[in-house]
């Protein structure tokens, strides 16, 4: 039966890694499906490895999402699991309440998500669902934001990011004018101001590349 270290040894290749995972019973799961394991982008070089790729290299629509179908089916076909992907369908799969299930990542006080690695850097490529329960170890005790100075309540220059929700036309807007080219270029200052985000050691280009699919 698979193991997390060998899930994470066979996602390793690809500049993925395990972000969490947990059993059924801490959030509801599809039928069949005993145990969620969530793969994300592994840093630092994920984008290095990615931009190799060539779903990356064909200029075809959707580049990231094509690829992360070929690898994380091929990881599931390899391991006897399930693969579930945050896009493509409707309704989406529930990614932001089983990133909460595994225990390494919470709701931020501007509602991101924060993992415990991955600051608010934190995103998923897919995840693979067992039929079995694997053995999983303890999560981390509590969230890094019950330690933080909380810069990320007043990271964003027109509040459009703020413990009362996210006012998706301000940052927009804001995203269309010269002094917005900063988040366009290297990703959301809120995100990018976390302490834990700044230990991740993520590429601007691969903030600048999903702020392109973002605002658009
Ligand atoms: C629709 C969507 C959006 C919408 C609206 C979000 C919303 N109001 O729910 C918009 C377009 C605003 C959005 C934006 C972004 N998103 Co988004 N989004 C999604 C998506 C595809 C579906 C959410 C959903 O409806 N799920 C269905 C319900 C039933 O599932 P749920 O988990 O129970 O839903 C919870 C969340 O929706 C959450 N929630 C409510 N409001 C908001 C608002 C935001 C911004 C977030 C993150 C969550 C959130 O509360 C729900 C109940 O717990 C998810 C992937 C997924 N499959 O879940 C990604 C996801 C939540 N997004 C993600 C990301 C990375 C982004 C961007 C940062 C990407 C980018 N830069 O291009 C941007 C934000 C821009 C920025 N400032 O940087 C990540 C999580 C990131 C994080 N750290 O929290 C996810 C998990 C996708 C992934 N591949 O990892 N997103
Ligand atoms: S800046 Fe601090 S409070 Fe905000 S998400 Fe990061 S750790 Fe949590
Ligand atoms: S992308 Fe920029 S404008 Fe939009 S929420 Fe983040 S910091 Fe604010």
């Amino acid at each position: 039966m698979a193991g997390l270290d060998q899930i994470a040894d066979l996602a390793q290749p690809h500049a993925l890694a395990v972000m969490g995972a947990f059993h059924k019973g801490a959030a509801p799961l599809p039928d069949g499906v005993e145990t969620l394991v969530m793969l994300g982008p592994r840093e630092p070089g994920f984008w290095a490895s990615f931009t190799q790729s060539a779903e990356y290299c064909d200029t075809r629509p959707d580049p990231i999402d094509r690829w992360s179908r070929r690898i994380i089916d091929g990881l599931a076909s390899d391991l006897g699991a399930q693969a579930f992907y945050p896009f493509a369908t409707s309704p989406p799969h529930p990614f932001y309440t089983w990133a909460k299930a595994t225990g390494r990542a919470w709701s931020s006080p501007v509602q991101f998500l924060v993992h415990d690695v991955a600051g608010l850097w934190l995103s998923y490529r897919g995840a693979l669902g067992f039929a079995t329960r694997l053995d999983l170890p303890p999560a981390p005790a509590h969230s890094p934001c019950t330690e933080c100075a909380q810069p990320c309540i007043t990271a964003c220059p027109v509040g459009a990011l703020v413990q009362t929700g996210y006012d998706l036309p301000a940052c927009h807007t804001f995203l269309d004018q010269p002094a917005g080219q900063g988040c366009m270029t290297g990703g959301c200052m809120v995100r990018a101001t976390c302490p834990v985000s700044r230990t991740y050691g993520r590429a601007p280009d691969q903030s600048a590349f999903h702020m392109r699919h973002f605002h658009r």
